[in-house]
């Protein structure tokens, strides 16, 4: 099934079934204090505001039958998957691995590492774990995409300039339309945020288009969407 949907810089169609919704790296420890985000020395309050509208979306996603990924920035507990260079940034006691109110900061498995509750995946919804910011990196994202027949991504997640960033000019690489949701997207910064959204829609959609959650909730039908790939 196909919907319109209204977006920036221009409108544009979506075939449901070739559609996935990727919701990136709600993680306790980016929203929540006490975890990496805070330990960078971020406001973590600043992304509670794309908490409910990607609720929403992933509720009208799952009821359309949707294919719907997460994903979670983490290394294994060992970090043999983390680089020195991005482990050793920050004071050593809030780095990447350090004990913290979470458990250790950012590594699998940690009670930090996990999606908040508001966001967790139903049983039967692929996770990818993912090492570096971009979920492509080092992951079997683009295969599962494949196996599923995607061709389009509806993004949510944090941080918008960061991992949503990285994960969309990833995509758009590979032939994926991205298509972001900004308010289901936030940052520490809400400059960055701006810009990050404005990157991606600038140039006739250098990287993808940029919608409104509400704009994608009324395009999508209310019944079954999900078909047999032809
Ligand atoms: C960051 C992310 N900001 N998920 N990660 O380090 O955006």
């Amino acid at each position: 099934m196909k919907i319109a949907l209204e977006a920036e810089p221009a409108p544009l169609e979506i075939d449901l079934a070739r559609a996935a919704l990727i919701i990136i790296d709600m993680q306790r420890d980016f929203l929540e204090a006490g975890g990496f985000g805070e330990a960078l020395g971020n406001d973590v309050s600043r992304l509670a505001a794309a908490i409910a509208p990607c609720r929403k979306v992933l509720d009208a996603a799952r009821h359309a039958r949707m294919l719907i990924i997460h994903t979670r920035e983490g290394h294994r507990p060992d970090l043999s998957d983390a680089p020195r260079a991005k482990i050793e940034r920050g004071a050593p006691s809030m780095r990447i691995g350090a004990p913290g109110p979470m458990g250790r900061i950012l590594v699998r498995g940690e009670p930090g590492h996990d999606i908040i509750p508001e966001l967790y995946p139903a049983p039967g919804e692929p996770v990818i774990d993912k090492p570096g910011k971009g979920a492509f990196y080092q992951t079997d994202l683009a295969l599962l995409l494949q196996n599923h027949a995607i061709e389009t991504l509806v993004v949510c997640g944090v941080t918008t300039e960061v991992c949503v960033n990285t994960t969309v000019r990833e995509g758009n690489d590979r032939g994926l339309r991205c298509i972001v949701l900004g308010d289901c997207c936030a940052s520490y910064f809400p400059h960055f945020h701006e810009a990050g959204l404005a990157m991606i829609k600038a140039q006739g959609g250098i990287f993808g288009w940029v919608a409104k959650s509400q704009d994608f909730l009324v395009a999508l039908p209310a019944s079954e969407c999900r078909q047999a790939i032809a």
